[in-house]
């Protein structure tokens, strides 16, 4: 899986150098390739933005610039992604659809807002992450790339994608380590059992319970 990133803070993504997407990157199962918009200012003083037609607050980041970044790409067959709280809201039912892509460009937009032109001409889809507003497109374009990595080949080890399977659309059964008595409170019995089948047994219950109570929402009809 390819993922281009047009921004104006490439060194944002910098987060993804860590933990298990930074050996994913290692390991060449996914490639991030950052492309820094301002790179294509035709300005010499490397100017991005200019003040919004019809006036208002802010500036609005150029169409030239946007698109020339864009048209450095030379992919015809990637989908093109706009972050923005106006996009349809991610569920991981979208995400699992993405990860079937060979290569996504992830355009960043920021506070100030894009020409509208560059977005209807290069736009195959806009994409929110939640329904609350952050200084830029950065960090939900992170968070796109992080959960449909997941879903390449190679990134979780086996048995991580099991459980996920085993306990889908519902919410984690709660997990627990040594000590075995923390604060006073015990490990539950059955863990210890060894009883394999009938860990797995209350794992699922719980994890139906949990999600009836905190996510009732969730549950479309999963009684088994
Ligand atoms: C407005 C238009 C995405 C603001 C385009 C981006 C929240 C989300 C921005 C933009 C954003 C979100 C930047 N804020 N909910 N801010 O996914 O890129």
């Amino acid at each position: 899986m390819k993922f281009s990133i047009l921004t104006l803070f490439p060194e944002m993504f910098s987060a993804l150098d860590e933990s298990i997407i930074g050996r994913a990157k290692e390991n060449k199962l996914i490639d991030i390739e950052l492309i820094n918009i301002r790179d294509f200012s035709k300005d010499k003083h490397k100017k991005v933005d200019d003040t919004p037609y019809g006036g208002g607050a802010g500036m609005v980041l150029m169409p030239n610039v946007v698109y020339d970044s864009y048209k450095s790409i030379k992919d015809e067959n990637a989908k093109v992604i706009y972050l923005s709280p106006q996009g349809k809201v991610l569920n991981q039912s979208k995400v699992k659809e993405l990860s079937k892509e060979n290569h996504l460009i992830l355009l960043c937009g920021h506070y100030e807002g894009i020409d509208q032109r560059v977005i209807d001409e290069i736009v195959d889809e806009e994409i929110s992450i939640g329904d609350y507003v952050l200084t830029g497109g950065e960090l939900p374009a992170m968070v796109l790339i992080d959960s449909i990595s997941r879903y390449v080949d190679g990134v979780l080890n086996k048995e991580s994608t099991q459980e996920e399977s085993f306990s889908q659309g519902l919410l984690e059964y709660p997990q627990y380590t040594r000590p075995e008595i923390f604060l006073g409170m015990e490990v539950p019995e059955i863990l210890k059992s060894g009883h394999h089948e009938n860990i797995n047994k209350w794992r699922k219950e719980k994890a139906l319970e949990i999600t009836k109570v905190k996510r009732p929402d969730l549950i479309i009809k999963k009684e088994d």
